[in-house]
């Protein structure tokens, strides 16, 4: 089986990892790799492509995509340009990996969807939160009948580590944590406990040196019954920094369990008392604390390709980030209005 050609655009913070993932994968049968790169900065672009010896360069994606034929494209730009580098990998039919946030509004994500839609076009957002293996590991337990019916559920991610040093744009914007980072939590909450019915948030900023919130609380009820509270701060001065872990607590109506700081899974089984070491793969070209998020980035490449050699729909589709997206905006507006908000009736 031939690998898939790819081209990538935006060779910028992140972008490294996806190209290091990207590299590893072209090793893999059936895997796939980057043929192609684009930039609209000329000097970054030639620093990337050198780093990682690729020939065919673009300061213009619409150049790219009429010059290359291309078997899918990975868009790393940031959020303000998503919604028309996807419509024009529509308008050329290539498959598309979105980074999240999906886009700067819930109208341009259905526009992003619908364009691919209606060219037949896959098209996923690389929400790779739910493909870190921690996270997996507790939705494996959960899946496990373990701790039998969960009613209760938290997905924590608190810390003081200075994002902005390596992603300045953070700082600029009305919307932070929750747009940036707390899209990740609720999607790990709704990977977890399933679709949100009602969610009750509050806000707050904390550094002066930024323009959003940097701390958001939120609480969810779940169609199936679960309560869930998701909660992000990168205000926190803690004892210890965690960045990025997410912590996780599940109970059940036989056990519990819970994803504690350091990777220790610790489960509760009808009395029975067990924990396990969770931590991430230290991949070759993966430095610690991102180690976690950078396996994330290969496990959800991969779990792309598959998907576009089966011909079937990614598990963060557009369609399906959509609803992650509809608690991000659900979330904004019960912070604004002080109420609960029905995240379908809020977008
Ligand atoms: P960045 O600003 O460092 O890099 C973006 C690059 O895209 C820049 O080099 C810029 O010149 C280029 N670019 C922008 N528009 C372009 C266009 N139309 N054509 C060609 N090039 C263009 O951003 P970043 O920090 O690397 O973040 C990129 C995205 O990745 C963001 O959406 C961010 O939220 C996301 N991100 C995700 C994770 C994760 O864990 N999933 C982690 C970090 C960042
Ligand atoms: O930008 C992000 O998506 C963040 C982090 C920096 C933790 O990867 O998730």
């Amino acid at each position: 089986m031939s690998s898939l050609n790819g081209g990538l655009i935006g060779c910028g913070f992140f972008a490294d990892n996806h190209l290091n993932a990207w590299r590893d994968l072209a090793q893999e049968p059936g895997g796939a790799g980057i043929v192609a790169l684009c930039d609209r900065d000329e000097e970054r672009l030639a620093k990337v492509a050198a780093r990682f010896g690729i020939e065919r360069t673009y300061t213009d994606a619409k150049a790219m995509f009429e010059a290359e034929s291309l078997d899918f494209v990975d868009i790393a730009t940031t959020a303000p340009t998503h919604r028309a580098l996807v419509e024009l990998a529509a308008a050329h039919k290539v498959p598309v990996i979105c980074q999240k946030p999906m886009a700067p509004t819930i109208a341009d994500g259905r526009a992003m969807v619908a364009a691919c839609e209606a060219a037949g076009v896959p098209m996923m957002v690389h929400e790779n939160f739910r493909w870190q293996k921690p996270i997996m590991a507790v939705k494996d337990v959960i899946a496990s009948g373990a701790i039998g019916k969960p009613f209760w559920g938290r997905v924590s991610f608190r810390s003081g580590y200075d994002v902005i040093s390596g992603q300045p744009y953070l700082a600029e914007g009305e919307r932070f944590i929750i747009e940036d980072l707390g899209v990740h939590v609720l999607d790990t909450a709704r990977y977890l406990f399933g679709e949100v019915s009602r969610l009750t948030a509050s806000t707050a900023q904390v550094n002066p040196a930024i323009k959003g919130e940097d701390v958001a609380t939120m609480l969810l009820v779940h169609a199936n019954g679960v309560t869930s509270v998701a909660d992000c701060s990168y205000s926190s001065r803690r004892a210890r920094e965690l960045f990025p872990e997410v912590l996780i607590d599940v109970e059940g109506s036989e056990g519990s369990v819970q994803l504690e700081a350091g990777y220790a899974m610790t489960i509760q089984s009808r009395g029975r008392v067990e924990t396990r070491d969770v931590s991430p793969t230290l991949l070759a070209w993966a430095s610690r604390p991102w180690h976690g998020v950078q396996e994330s980035v290969l496990n959800i490449e991969r779990h792309f390709v598959e998907t576009l050699r089966a011909g079937t729909p990614p598990a963060t589709s557009g369609a399906d980030n959509l609803k992650t997206f509809a608690l991000v905006e659900a979330a904004y507006l019960s912070a604004a209005k002080g109420e609960t908000v029905d995240p379908a009736a809020s977008v």
